[in-house]
């Protein structure tokens, strides 16, 4: 198959096709890179919606409401589970999973799993990857589900252009989302387990810290909510929803201002990152190649160098002043 053909396959929403592509960025190989590059700018006007929080809040079951609900609107729609343990994929709680496998019959869903980091870049390369391909595939919206614990999931829910931050009652949760520095990366917050005790309690204590933040510079002129859902019996949604179509069109408006600062921010992420892991692949494959790094490994577990002089000396060596 030549690239043209994989191309114009992808760009009528193949999913055969999309989902080899997905393969082969991950495995690194030089086509996929290639096609890439001309996929890119093809996708027409994709809402990316990123749900993070701590495992088990219920992100999952969330994403699949919300998917639901815009099936039932006629839209075409993309999930990326960036969680090994996600029921979409197979993990999890066999009721859940049944649940949402029932989409994997609907030809307007399109479900991709990401539990590694593939070759192609770091998570938020390879989910920046995912997401192109969906992009080009024409979906109306893409949702990405990540567990919020490190700085790379924090990393993918800022790549979204909108990011919906979940906790529940009485986990202290909303004090470790500070801690994770992702409250100001957030658009909506989600109180889900509503049916929780204590769920007044966390949405009053999210809103005090939301207004002590909104000094900072992501949300001018927006007013980040807290919606509090039951996503299992669907309570909240349509808040949810509501909250998520205002974002859009605050993100749109004069001109789709903010929507354009957003994907410069994203673009500088997402070159960073690629060249990061490019340099990165090279220098090791090098320094393997001259079987160096198990030499110099050795030389500083021995006391006779240290990693800053090792560091300065094989930067110095490869990489052109
Ligand atoms: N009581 C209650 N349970 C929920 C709610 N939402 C999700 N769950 C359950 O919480 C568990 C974890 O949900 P999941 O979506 O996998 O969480 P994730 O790890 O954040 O993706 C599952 O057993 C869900 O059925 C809710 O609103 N109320
Ligand atoms: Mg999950």
């Amino acid at each position: 198959v030549t690239a043209e053909e994989i191309i114009e396959k992808i760009l009528a929403g193949d999913v055969r096709q999309a989902a080899r592509l997905m393969r082969d960025l991950d495995d690194g190989r030089p086509q996929a890179l290639e096609i890439m590059k001309r996929l890119y700018h093809s996708g027409g006007r994709t809402q990316v919606w990123g749900i993070t929080g701590s495992p088990g809040v219920g992100k999952s079951t969330l994403t699949d409401a919300l998917l639901t609900r815009l099936r039932q609107q006629g839209k075409t729609v993309g999930v990326v589970a960036v969680d090994p343990t996600s029921p979409f994929t197979g993990g999890a709680i066999l009721g859940d999973r049944v649940r949402m496998q029932r989409h994997a019959t609907d030809e307007g869903v399109f479900i991709r799993s990401l539990a590694t980091r593939g070759h192609f870049g770091g998570l938020t390369a390879s989910t920046r990857g995912v997401v192109t391909v969906m992009e080009a595939m024409g979906k109306d919206v893409v949702l990405v589900e990540t567990v919020g614990v490190g700085q790379d999931e924090i990393d993918v829910a800022r790549m979204a252009d909108t990011t919906v931050i979940v906790t529940v009652p009485g986990l202290g949760d909303e004090v470790q989302a500070i801690k994770a520095g992702i409250l100001e990366a957030g658009d909506i917050f989600v109180v889900n387990k509503m049916d929780r005790e204590g769920a007044n309690n966390a949405i009053n204590q999210l809103e005090s810290m939301l207004a002590l933040e909104r000094r900072g510079t992501r949300g001018q002129g927006w007013t980040p909510p807290v919606v509090p859902t039951c996503a299992v019996d669907g309570r909240g949604l349509e808040d949810l929803m509501k909250a998520l179509a205002d974002h859009h069109r605050y993100l749109d408006a004069d001109n789709g201002r903010i929507l354009k600062l957003r994907r410069l921010e994203r673009a500088r992420m997402e070159l960073l990152d690629l060249i990061q892991t490019r340099v990165m692949e090279h220098l090791i494959a090098k320094l393997e190649s001259m079987h160096r790094l198990e030499e110099i490994a050795e030389d500083i577990a021995a006391g006779k160098s240290d990693p800053y002089s090792e560091c300065d000396e094989v930067i110095a060596a490869l990489l052109p002043q």
